[in-house]
This record gives C-alpha cells, structure tokens and sequence, in this order.
C-alpha cells in the first residue's frame, strides 16, 4: 500500500482491457482476466477516468498477416524504426476490440481509440509509434487540469510501458499501478520495462 489518496487533477488511465489480450483472445496477456476485478476496484477511488482501446483495420502493418514470409513476434523495420509483428487482434467493431465485458467503469470519461492508423502503429495512448504524432490525449489531460496519472492495464511491456514514458515526456507525473498490469514478457520485456520506468522517473508501485 503506497497511502496515495487521488484527488481531482489525478486520472485513472486504463490501458487495452480488451478481449483480445484476455483468456481465449487473439493475443491473450497471461493471467490477463484477474485483472479486472482489481481495476473495478480501483475505479472506485478516482473522479477521473479515461479507457483505452487497440483499434486496428482489418490489414494493420502490425499484424504479421499483413507481411509475407513473416510470423508473429518477429521484428521488422518499418519507416519509423523497429516493430515487432502481432498476431491479428483487435480489429475494429470485432468482438476481439470489444472491452472487457466484465470492466465496469461506466463513469469513465473518455474512451480512447488508437492504432487505427493502417501503416502505423501505437502502443502509448499519448504518441503513435513514430513518437512525434500525437493521439490528442496529451492536450486533452492538459486542458482539464490533470496533472499526475495512474496507469493500469495491458500489457505491463508494451502499451503501459510506452504510455507511462511519453506521459513522462509531457509532464505529467506518473504511477503505475503494478499489480493491476500484466505483461507478455517476450525475451525478458517484463523486467526490462519496469527498469526503463523508473529510470524515466516513473513511480512504479504495487496498490494505493
Ligand atoms: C499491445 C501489442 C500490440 C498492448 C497492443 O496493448 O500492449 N501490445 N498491440
Ligand atoms: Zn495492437
């Protein structure tokens, strides 16, 4: 327990709980579903929520299907630098992109869409990949006076990972709540992200 008590320029960022990164889904985060009972939970604490959804076309550059010869987990070099290929998931209107069904936070704020982009792609909920085009989210907090974010949600490596430091980027302070993430740990990532966090200078924590 951290003893945080958020008040009204603090912000509840959940990232992707989307059917495809739990049980059964087309890139399933392991032990992803125990999650959402937490952040339920954790909802209650806070006045301000924003969600965040993976919303892909159909033939996103991301997806390994859209690169012959290629499988998921490889790493390619695309235009704006390295991107590891996916499996196909989180396509936009499908079942797979859908929330969580049992997330219920029904007074978040604001659900946020990204990665519907077909040649880019976008882990972090401020930039797309590329680092430098914005989704709006960051002029968004800004302009309803929300200085300091909790983050949670999936995946702990990649879209926590990358929404936390380009949070940083813009200022704003940042928590990451650690056991309401999972990760997907490909080659050790999990490990690596939290070190890469706390360099950035963001809190990592386990509770509130
Ligand atoms: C994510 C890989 C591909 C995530 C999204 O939500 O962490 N990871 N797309
Ligand atoms: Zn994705």
């Amino acid at each position: 327990m951290s003893g945080i008590v958020p008040g009204n320029t603090d912000l509840f960022l959940v990232i992707d709980v989307q059917n495809d990164f739990c049980s059964g889904g087309a890139l399933a985060v392991p032990n992803a579903d125990s999650l959402v009972p937490i952040i339920n939970h954790l909802a209650d604490r806070f006045e301000h929520i924003v969600l965040t959804q993976d919303w892909h076309p159909a033939n996103h550059q991301s997806f390994a299907t859209s690169h012959p010869g290629q499988e998921p987990f490889n790493k390619i070099q695309l235009p704006y630098g390295e991107q590891t290929l996916w499996p196909v998931h989180c396509v936009q209107g499908t079942h797979g992109a859908a929330l969580h069904p049992e997330l219920a936070i029904p007074k978040a704020e604001l659900i946020l869409r990204k990665g519907f982009r077909h040649s880019i792609d976008s882990y972090s909920a401020l930039y797309e990949n590329d680092h430098t085009t914005p989704t709006g989210l960051g002029g968004y907090l800004r302009e309803r006076g929300i200085r300091r974010l909790f983050l949670a949600g999936l995946a702990t490596d990649y879209c926590v990972l990358y929404s936390a430091l380009d949070a940083r980027r813009e200022g704003f302070e940042v928590v990451v709540l650690l056991d309401a993430c999972r990760g997907l740990d490909l080659n050790g990532s999990l490990e690596s992200s939290i070190q890469v966090m706390l360099e950035a200078g963001v809190a990592v924590v386990n509770g509130l």
